[in-house]
């Protein structure tokens, strides 16, 4: 494999990133087709249900009349086999006589998971496999986890200030300098949901939510708790709409879900999931009535006998074929899935500001009870205005998925008790 071959191969994922937020729960993938040195087709998937990044690129070939006979592909994802939505790309591209197809990585979904390679070779075709592998990964590492293991990819995302809080106190008054209106108190967002509120208060920038909505495109379900409804009233919709509206889940175990709230009154035209105790649906049925009528999912978790309320979460997310969770708030909730261990990636926001008693929801605290460290890598960090985000991926996770090598010590538990016999540190 030459250095042209990985140019081209980085080439093709530059392509597949454009994919990103528009084709899920599919992957992103991006293809580039090369005769006598020469790029002769681009391609990538754009859209759910759509095209595929291999039929995009054959397709391509046809505005510079070259036939991709005997030419080289460059594909981020295994080529798939099946017949989907599209028809299986092995065929297209057996049937348009190329020679040779580097393969980033493998497809690892039921349907496929090396079928696709073995096809194209059994055709005659050359396949050369792991070339810019890491990063084809880590690009499609929410679509591998649910391919590979059937659980959901979980997101957590936040926007802080400088000293941990995700809120503005909604008791305490504000100079009206800041607003230019007199003592006018909100916290991230205005909210109709209770009374004396009117100004809009984010703590991250116009930039940063505008960024912050592009995770929202990507997934299948936003949850927050209930104390964000409460107090920010957020609408958790993706903007502008899209044609199957990300599940918005509500963590409301006394369903103290205000009947007015956005969510409630746009819950016929975008699905939302309330879940609540059992005993909060038996004392509050009529409750439960009303928001059902509102056109709101309102369900009780099973007796967990000890286990955490997530892990039925996380099971109905995956019987509902949903690949990506995006979870929004607040702090308690926030520090729920980190104590169980349910994070996949990280996207914190980081805004100048250090709000002291005008702040509130302190992730710090919430946090505070961690009872151990939770690693990030491949981080990123991203500027929005005066804003900054921090990126990254769960060192754990990335292990798990092989999308980073285990360390010596997880490889040991995995092959048997250790032997001490040779322990030249001395214990
Ligand atoms: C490829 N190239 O660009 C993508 C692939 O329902 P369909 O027909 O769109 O098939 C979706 C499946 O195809 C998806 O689960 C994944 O296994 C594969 N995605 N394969 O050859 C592509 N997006
Ligand atoms: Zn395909």
């Amino acid at each position: 494999m030459s250095e042209q071959d990985e140019k081209y191969m980085q080439m093709a994922l530059r392509l597949a990133k454009r994919g990103v937020g528009k084709v899920e729960p599919n992957p992103a993938v991006g293809c580039i087709i090369v005769k006598g040195n020469q790029i002769v087709g681009k391609g990538w998937h754009k859209k759910f249900g759509e095209a595929h990044a291999e039929i995009m690129a054959l397709e391509d070939c046809k505005t510079l009349s070259v036939t991709p006979q005997r030419a080289t592909m460059y594909v981020t994802l295994e080529p798939c086999c099946h017949q989907g939505k599209t028809a299986p790309c092995t065929q297209a591209i057996i049937e348009a006589g190329l020679a040779k197809v580097f393969v980033a990585t493998i497809d690892p979904s039921k349907h496929n998971n090396g079928k696709g390679i073995e096809q194209l070779r059994n055709a005659g075709i050359e396949v050369q496999t792991g070339i810019c592998e890491t990063e084809a990964k880590l690009l499609n590492a929410p679509f591998i986890k649910f391919a590979s293991t059937g659980k959901c990819w979980t997101v957590l995302k936040w926007a802080q200030s400088i000293d941990g809080k995700l809120a503005y106190d909604s008791s305490t008054a504000i100079p009206s300098t800041s607003l230019g209106t007199g003592l006018a108190v909100s916290s991230r967002a205005p909210s109709p949901c209770h009374e004396g509120v009117a100004v809009p208060r984010w703590i991250s920038n116009e930039l940063s939510r505008k960024d912050a909505q592009n995770l929202r495109r990507r997934v299948g379900a936003i949850l927050v708790g209930i104390n964000t409804i409460i107090s920010d009233d957020p609408l958790l919709t993706v903007r502008p709409s899209r044609a199957n509206m990300p599940l918005r889940i509500v963590l409301d175990s006394s369903l103290r879900i205000p009947l007015k709230c956005k969510l409630l009154r746009t819950a016929k035209k975008s699905p939302v999931l309330i879940i609540t105790s059992r005993q909060a649906l038996q004392t509050n049925s009529k409750t439960a009535d009303r928001i059902a009528k509102k056109g709101a999912e309102v369900i009780a978790y099973p007796d967990m006998q000890g286990r955490s309320n997530l892990y039925f979460l996380l099971d109905e997310l995956a019987r509902r074929g949903i690949a990506q969770l995006l979870v929004e708030g607040g702090p308690t909730v926030i520090a729920s899935f980190l104590k169980e261990r349910f994070v996949d990636e990280l996207n914190v926001y980081i805004c100048p500001k250090i709000l002291g008693a005008q702040g509130n929801a302190n992730i710090t605290e919430s946090l505070s009870e961690l009872s151990y460290e939770v690693s990030f890598r491949h981080v990123d960090i991203k500027r929005f205005g005066e804003d900054i985000c921090i990126t990254g991926f769960s060192e754990k996770t990335l292990r798990e998925l092989s999308i980073i090598e285990r360390t010596e010590n997880e490889e040991d538990r995995s092959s048997g008790p250790a032997d001490h016999t040779d322990d030249r540190a001395g214990g």
